[in-house]
Formats: structure tokens, sequence, C-alpha cells
């Protein structure tokens, strides 16, 4: 198959999404996000009927009608890993075809902490790749719910290929204090939207340089479990600055001291038909320029006519870089080559070393070395 016709094809089959809402929280978001983004596939599962009946979304999934009897599980994680237990093939169902499952959920309560736990795994065991994207509780929520949250944390690693953590607490600060709680959880869900429409807009066929599924895959796969979240709006002539100040001091990532230790980066870009080449390279200038030199680094750029005059960007920082938590796919040390070429055909790429593993020995067949990943070996160029 041509360079072309591989492109082509790709494009055709673009992956398929899912967005997934677990628990209240987590299904009030994915309600909001697709009623102002009607191209997003997004399913509400909840044990309270209440709150499906309310958030007027197209797809909803109740389980746990035996066991709860419509009702909320009331903080009972238990109850909330049975619920969807039960209904497990109803979940089974919606994962059909789905090539990347995006679960969001407030970690806290019983049917979100207790239910996506059991869903990663469940998507997993469909192939579907698994990122999930859970708010973690406001301090003044108590040490209660913290531990609840925590808990469930640790059993998501097991299934979860990827996990962004929203900290819920990072979003507020002392100056905050007058801040109305219903506010500090709209930023909280707010984060999360602005999070999943780039995803989503960068891994469709607006998707212009560089991030395509199978970067986002590796990128997965291979940041050990946690991801940090961010993104930055501009407009006007400073776009480019403002997008990048915000990122270097962004709360979500400690003010920007993330970036100085991070192991893996996935920065992605979207503007309008009017976004220059020297803004993309502004942005990513003034970010390289605070990484580590030894940092895995990928970006995409895409191209939305709904943000002429405007630059919005997001980043996924993994501050460790371990091997795979699923499987050995483990691809060390790439990045992608700064110099940008919009209309390039395949992706520029360059070892840069084994990160952590650099002072092991070298996995040596055939003459080959196997620690180098196999389309490096063989100069395989991958398709956009
Ligand atoms: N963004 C946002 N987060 C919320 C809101 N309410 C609660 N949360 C967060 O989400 C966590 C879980 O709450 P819910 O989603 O209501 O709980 P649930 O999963 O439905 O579980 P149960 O109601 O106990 O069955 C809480 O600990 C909060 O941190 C809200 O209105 N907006
Ligand atoms: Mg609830």
């Amino acid at each position: 198959m041509s360079m072309t016709e591989q492109a082509t094809d790709r494009t055709v089959r673009a992956p398929k999404i899912l967005v997934m809402g677990v628990g209240s929280s987590g299904a009030r978001a994915v309600a909001a996000m697709a009623s102002l983004n009607p191209d997003i596939d997004a399913v509400a599962i909840d044990t309270d009927t209440k709150v499906l009946e309310a958030i007027g979304i197209k797809k909803t999934i109740h389980v746990g009608s035996t066991i709860t009897r419509g009702l909320s599980s009331g903080g009972d994680v238990e109850l909330g890993r049975q619920s969807i237990e039960k209904d497990s093939s109803n979940i089974r169902k919606q994962l059909r075809q789905v090539d990347l499952l995006i679960i969001v959920a407030g970690l806290g309560g019983g049917t979100g902490s207790g239910a996506v736990p059991v869903i990663t795994r469940i998507a997993r065991e469909a192939g579907a790749l698994v990122l999930t994207m859970v708010a973690t509780p406001f301090k003044f929520e108590g040490a209660k719910i913290a531990r609840v949250a925590d808990d469930a944390l640790k059993k998501l690693r097991t299934h979860s290929d990827a996990i962004i953590r929203i900290e819920n607490e990072r979003l507020v600060d002392r100056s905050d204090a007058e801040l109305p709680v219903e506010q500090a959880y709209a930023r909280s869900h707010q984060v999360m939207m602005d999070g999943i429409f780039s995803l989503v807009r960068l891994l469709s066929r607006n998707g212009l340089v560089g991030l395509d599924f199978a970067c986002i895959h590796t990128m997965l796969r291979n940041c050990d479990g946690f991801c940090n979240f961010a993104s930055a709006d501009g407009s006007g002539e400073d776009r480019a600055k403002v997008v990048a100040d915000t990122l270097l001091t962004h709360r979500l990532l400690n003010k920007g001291r993330m970036l100085e230790g991070a192991a893996g980066v996935v920065i992605g870009l979207t503007g309008g038909h009017d976004l220059k080449l020297s803004e993309v390279d502004e942005v990513m200038t003034r970010l390289q320029e605070k990484l580590p030199e030894e940092v895995w680094l990928n970006f995409g750029v895409a191209i939305d006519s709904g943000f002429e005059g405007r630059l919005s960007a997001i980043t996924l920082v993994a501050e460790q870089w371990k091997e795979a938590l699923v499987d050995n796919n483990r691809q060390m040390g790439l990045s992608f080559t700064k110099n940008v070429n919009p209309g390039q055909g395949e992706l520029m790429l360059e070892t840069t070393g084994k990160g952590e593993f650099s002072r092991s020995d070298p996995t040596i067949h055939n003459n080959e070395d196997l620690d180098v990943p196999t389309y490096i070996r063989r100069d395989i160029k991958l398709p956009r």
C-alpha cells in the first residue's frame, strides 16, 4: 500500500472514540460535553435514575436496579461495584468496535469509585485502549472521601492504559477563598471538557501534524499509569505567548514545575486557518526550554475553522516513564524533531535514548538491538 493509500485508509477509519461518564458527577460532565459537541459519542452510566433523567443526554445506562433500586449507592463503593458487575453485558455492548474509551468520573462517591475499575477491566478485555479521566476530591470533602478516591485510583492502575488525574484541590488556591463551591466543581468539569474536546479534535481528521492514534497509544501505554493534564487558550495577536505563559505556570502542572522533571509530554495545539508556523514554534520552543533534554516529546497540530483568531493547547505530562502497566510494548526514548512541516506525510522520529534503562545492557538478537523500536531499526515511516 502506498503512503497516500495508507493515509486515506487511516482517514476513513478514524478511531472510534466513546466517552463514558460514570457516577453522578461523571454523568453530568459527559452530558454537558454532548450538549456542546454533538459529534462526541457519549453515554452516561449511574445507579441514580433521578440524575440520569435530569441531565438530558440521549444514551444512558442505568445500572444496579436490583441493588440500589434506582437510588445512588450512598457512597458505598461495594454497591457501586456490584451494580456494574450485574449489568456488565450492557457495558460490553457499548464497547463494540470502540478503539479508545475515555471514562470520566469524579472519585470519592460509591458508584464512580466502585464501577470505574470494573469498566476499565471490561473495556480492556474488549480490546479498547482505555483512558480514564478522573477528578480527585477537594480537601473540604474530608478524609473518608479522599480515602475512597485513593483506593479507587489504586484499583484503576491495574486495568487502565492511562489515568488522567485532575486534582480538584490544585484548581483552587488561597486567593479563591470566596469561590462558591458550585463554581469550584464547575472548574473541574470545564477542565475535563477542554481536555476531551481537544483530544477528540486532535485524533480526528483535523489533525494536521503528528498526533495520531498511534502516538497517543504509545504515550498512554508508557506513562506509568498517571498522566497530568492542563489546557490553555489565547486569542488575538499575543495568543502564542498567552498559551505558552499559561502552560508554563499552570496550577495543574504545579505552577509549571512539573514540566521541569517531566519524563513524557504530549502537546496538542488547535488553531484556525490563520495559525502561523511561527506561533507553533513559539509555544513549542518556550515549552522545550523548560523540559528536560531527554524528555519523550510528542506534539500535534489541528486546524479547526471555529478557532480563527484563537489558539488552544492541551498538554499531557507524565512525571514518570516506566514500563507499561498492561503489556511490554515499551517504546523508549523517541521524540519528534523540532522542525515542523505542516504538510509532511510521515512522522519524523529520532532516537534519543533509553531513559532510565540507559544503563542496562542492550538486547541483541541477530545483530539487531531489540531495545530500539522495530520501526526505527527497519526505518519504517509511520503514516500520519
Ligand atoms: N465536577 C463536579 N464534581 C462533583 C460534583 N459533585 C460531586 N463531585 C465530585 O465527584 C465525587 C463523586 O461524587 P458523585 O459523582 O456524586 O458520586 P457517585 O459516583 O455518583 O457515587 P454515589 O452517589 O455515592 O453513588 C465527589 O467526591 C466530588 O469530588 C459536581 O457537581 N461537579
Ligand atoms: Mg451519585
